[in-house]
């Protein structure tokens, strides 16, 4: 999938709606000032770019009371259907995707996007601190960016509620459960944990980076979902994975991430492969913490996107 001449579809999406801290939605803002796109072009792609993505803070509707203790469920419903479209467009004329957020319940929409056009070979590697797989009746916190996952893989029990409200209707199973895979897990809901037993979904923890060095843990993730090596490959980046000193500026920082080199590691080695198809890099909230922080996780998210495409492979 990546050669000479290929393009790099990007889809800015500044949207906030999947939790309630303000600032992620100038997290692409943020990363295109850094330069993000340049250096795409510089590495040698093609740079197509979505259009209107100043749409997306419009598109919050007046009045969005919660759904099924879901919040802003309206708005999240509009704003990842369009996201959905544009990773779609992308993804049918060949182009790798690449989204940058946002928070992380775009997701849905880049999934289904992706989906659309690669169907059930798509694999997933979703790399984060969290498990990003609560249903509407398992969260807590009522945040869809702590939910994408459930809707994708057809986990969400039929609500009422949403159903009424015509919301996430659109969305049907899409990701295969056994093409689905984490990097860096530590803090999982206990709903979330009952979920990922139940459905024999496969995690690798920050545990198991300890326990086997980023190496093996990358090539036993990619074994589990993409054995020969030959699938699509559409990576979810959530920065928190990250450790907080390496990415301070996101919404729910969690200590004991992966260094700066691990991180990076999985970017080249997911390059390596040559079967990347869509890239999400989302969390970056440069309005927490002071401007050294902002610059820093700008910064190393920039990094981690072009390592995705390639930067660093000889
Ligand atoms: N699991 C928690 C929730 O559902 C936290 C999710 N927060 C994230 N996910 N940043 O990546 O609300
Ligand atoms: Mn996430
Ligand atoms: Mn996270
Ligand atoms: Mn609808």
């Amino acid at each position: 999938f990546l050669e000479n001449g290929a393009t790099v579809g990007v889809t800015c999406v500044p949207f906030s709606g999947g939790q309630p801290k303000g600032g992620v939605d100038d997290g692409p803002v943020e990363m295109v000032r850094f330069g993000i796109l340049d250096q795409i072009q510089g590495m040698g792609y093609d740079v197509e770019l979505s259009d209107n993505m100043d749409k997306y803070r419009s598109m919050r509707p007046a009045s969005d009371p919660p759904v099924d203790n879901l919040k802003n469920p309206r708005y999240v419903d509009l704003a990842t259907r369009r996201v959905a479209e544009q990773v779609q467009a992308h993804c049918s004329k060949g182009r790798i995707a690449v989204t940058l957020g946002g928070d992380h319940s775009i997701a849905m929409g880049t999934l289904v996007g992706s989906s659309a056009v690669y169907g059930d070979d798509l694999c997933v590697v979703w790399i984060d601190a969290h498990a990003d797989i609560n249903t509407p009746s398992t969260t807590e916190s009522g945040n869809l960016h702590g939910c994408p996952l459930s809707f994708v893989l057809g986990l969400c029990e039929p609500s009422e509620a949403l159903s009424t409200a015509g919301l996430f209707d659109w969305i049907k199973p899409c990701v295969r459960k056994d093409r689905l895979v984490y990097i860096g897990l530590r803090d999982v809901d206990s709903g979330e944990k009952e979920i990922l037993r139940k459905h024999g979904i496969k995690a690798f923890s920050m545990h198991d980076v300890d326990k086997h060095g980023i190496g093996k843990v990358v090539e036993m993730a990619l074994d589990h979902v993409n054995k020969d090596r030959l699938l699509p490959i559409h990576m979810s980046f959530d920065v928190d994975a990250l450790d907080p000193t390496v990415a301070p500026a996101t919404g729910t920082p969690v200590r004991g991430g992966l260094t700066f080199r691990e991180g990076h590691y999985i970017c080249e080695a997911v390059a390596e492969t040559g079967c990347l198809v869509a890239l999400d890099l989302v969390e970056v909230n440069p309005t927490l913490g002071d401007p050294e922080s902002l610059r820093q996780t700008v910064a190393v998210g920039c990094s981690l996107v072009r390592c995705s495409l390639g930067e660093s492979l000889l």
